[in-house]
Order: C-alpha cells, then sequence, then structure tokens
C-alpha cells in the first residue's frame, strides 16, 4: 500500500519548499515594530502594489487581517452586512463582537454570491433604533461557497450600492490570488472599489505564515495601531516575510494546477454511486461533496485509516481542497479510496 499521506483538509496544510526555506534563511531582518524590517517592507510595498492601492501592513493570519478592517472600518455598536456562510461569520469566533462591538447581519448569497439587490433590501432608513449599517463585506473566492469567484459586475454593483449609502466595503481575499488565475482578472480589479482587502500568504501560495491587509495609506496606518493592540506586531518578521514574498513571486501562477486538480477531483467523485459534488461547476481549488450512505464523520475516519485527510463541513458534507501538498497521482488515488469506502 502506498503510505502517504494526502492531506486534503485545507490549502492551509502546505510546507514551505526548499527553495522557500532557503531564501527564509537568508533574509534580511529588523525590528518590524520600530519599522525597521526591510524584508517586511518589501512585502508589503509588493502587496499594495499588486492589489493597486497606496499601503499594506503584515499580519500573522487572515483572521487578524480580517478583524482589523473591522475594527478600522467600524464603532462598536455598527452593523456590518455579509454573506450567512462568510469565514468572518462563521469561523472567526465571534471576534467581531467580540473585538469591535459589531453586529453582523447576514444576507443568503447562492455560493457566497449576493445581488445589489439583496444590499438594498436590507438597508435601513437612519432612525434612533438601528444600529448603523457601516461596513459591507464580501469573500472572493468564497470558501464555504465552494471556492466561487465573484463576477466582477456583481462586485461593482454591491459596492456602487455601498458607497451610495455611506456603508464603508471589506473584501475577504484570503483565496483572491485563485480568482485572478482562474479569471485572468488581475487582484487590482477585483480589488478597485473596496476600501479594504485581505489576502492571505499561507493558504494556496504555500507560505508557512502571514496575510496582509491593504487599503490608502491614512487606513493603513490606523490598521498599524490596532495590530498593535491586537497583539500582532512581530518584531525580526522578515524571516516568514520572505516566505510570502517567496510565494508572491514563485506561486502564484502554478494556482491553476490546483484548479485542475479539483476538477479531476470533483469528477471522479461524480462517478462514485452515493456521492454528490455540491456544485456543477468547480471554479478554483475546493470541491464540497455530499455523502449518502454515511455520515460525513463515519466517512471522514475512514478515509483517514486509508491515509486521505478531509473535513467534515456539515453532517453529511465533507470539503477537499487541493493544493501544493498534492499532485495528480494522489488524486487519482483519492477518488480510487473513495470509491472504496463509501459505500
Ligand atoms: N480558512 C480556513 C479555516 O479557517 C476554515 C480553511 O481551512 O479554509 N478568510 C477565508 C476565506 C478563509 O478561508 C480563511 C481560513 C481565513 C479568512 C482566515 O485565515 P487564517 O486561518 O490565516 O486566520
Amino acid at each position: 500500500m502506498n503510505d502517504k499521506t494526502i492531506d486534503l483538509r485545507s490549502d492551509t496544510v502546505t510546507k514551505p519548499t526548499l527553495a522557500m526555506r532557503q531564501a527564509m534563511a537568508e533574509a534580511e531582518v529588523g525590528d518590524d515594530v520600530l519599522g525597521d524590517d526591510p524584508t517586511v517592507k518589501a512585502l508589503e510595498r509588493r502587496t499594495a502594489e499588486l492589489l493597486g492601492k497606496d499601503a499594506a501592513v503584515f499580519v500573522p493570519s487572515g483572521t487578524m487581517a480580517n478583524q482589523l478592517a473591522i475594527r478600522c472600518n467600524t464603532e462598536p455598536g455598527d452593523e456590518m452586512l455579509l454573506d450567512a456562510n462568510a469565514h468572518i461569520y462563521w469561523y472567526e469566533a465571534g471576534a467581531s463582537a467580540a473585538l469591535s462591538g459589531v453586529i453582523c447581519r447576514t444576507l443568503l448569497g447562492v455560493r457566497g454570491i449576493f445581488s445589489s439587490a439583496d444590499v438594498r433590501a436590507a438597508l435601513r432608513p437612519i432612525d434612533v433604533h438601528f444600529p448603523p449599517t457601516r461596513l459591507l463585506s464580501i469573500e472572493n473566492t468564497h470558501n464555504r461557497g465552494g471556492g466561487s469567484i465573484w463576477p466582477l459586475e456583481e462586485i461593482q454593483d454591491v459596492c456602487s450600492v455601498a458607497r451610495e449609502s455611506g456603508i464603508r466595503t471589506h473584501l475577504d481575499g484570503a483565496r483572491l490570488w485563485n480568482a485572478s488565475v482562474a479569471t485572468g482578472i488581475p487582484e487590482s480589479e477585483y480589488a478597485k472599489d473596496f476600501d479594504s482587502v485581505s489576502v492571505c500568504f499561507s493558504k494556496g501560495l504555500g507560505a508557512p505564515v502571514g496575510s496582509a491587509l491593504v487599503g490608502n495609506t491614512e487606513f493603513v496606518e490606523s490598521a498599524r495601531r490596532f495590530r498593535k493592540q491586537f497583539g500582532g506586531g512581530m518584531r525580526q518578521a522578515g524571516i516568514i516575510a520572505s516566505g510570502a514574498l517567496y510565494a508572491l513571486v514563485h506561486h502564484r501562477e502554478r494556482l491553476a494546477d490546483d484548479h485542475e486538480n479539483a476538477k479531476r477531483l470533483a469528477s471522479g467523485l461524480r462517478e462514485i454511486p452515493g456521492i454528490h459534488v455540491s456544485s456543477d461547476t468547480i471554479d478554483t481549488n475546493m470541491v464540497y461533496f455530499d455523502v449518502e450512505r454515511r455520515s460525513a464523520m463515519q466517512l471522514t475516519k475512514l478515509l483517514k485509516e486509508m491515509n486521505v485527510l478531509v473535513l467534515s463541513t456539515g453532517k453529511h458534507t465533507i470539503r477537499a481542497v487541493t493544493s501544493l501538498a498534492v499532485d495528480v497521482d494522489d488524486i487519482f488515488r483519492t477518488i480510487d479510496i473513495v470509491r472504496n469506502v463509501s459505500w
């Protein structure tokens, strides 16, 4: 038996390559809280350029980038509009309430994508009873939406409704790189309509640690203050920023391979009786599927015994994510193993 573990739990499981480790070992560093780390500065400059914004701030995680954006764009008691399946709503441990005192109002999107009509419908008159709606957040690609990509026109529409209504806008772009590689639309084009954008280096790009928050100069200055307040000021962070910079330069284009592998996996799974792939289209690197005969927990356990790791995300739903941790052979092996254990 081939005993390599195939890890499809997330694209966060990727490990730094030898060349990336080399770059990290050689990174020039300084005290970043004091503004002295040249590698962090280089990463921030490059990220801001790619996103077409004035500035960027390097942070330890995507969660911190999103939460800083919420803190900077709102005041306690404000309301934020976001999709009911947004990462910020599901997976950030209630941080928007705990750290920013913000109440979430959810919109029911399709695969994470809602419309400008949904935003309009959520708007209320200014009234002493209502929490002021101050922020609109979207996620692109959308994780629980199945790695779905927001159409650019929809983004422009929802952002223009927000702007007309004096609502600020944030993009959770943890996997914006995937959207750009899949559509050929540059990250800067996707980012254009937003006041703030978070991006991650530690997902499909394969860096061990790190995310960034981008926006205009004033916004990023305020994010730096809150980063310190949230405990995210790092010292010789150039070591990890160097891995992120390496990933940005060398691993963006190869995300297309992950997208091909996700399509391969979905089409193999579709052939298996009792397995239903949640969506007809696989936009990027995620495959969600439902299992008929067993609970998702049971199947996850059986697959683990066969060295295939996936995540159960619902009673009968499983998520498999492709990344540089898996190759084509792993995908075909996974399909065979699922076929053998799912019945
Ligand atoms: N997502 C993780 C888990 O938290 C679910 C994963 O394995 O997919 N935005 C989006 C859209 C994300 O998917 C994630 C991570 C984050 C933000 C947060 O990033 P980190 O984990 O760096 O805090």
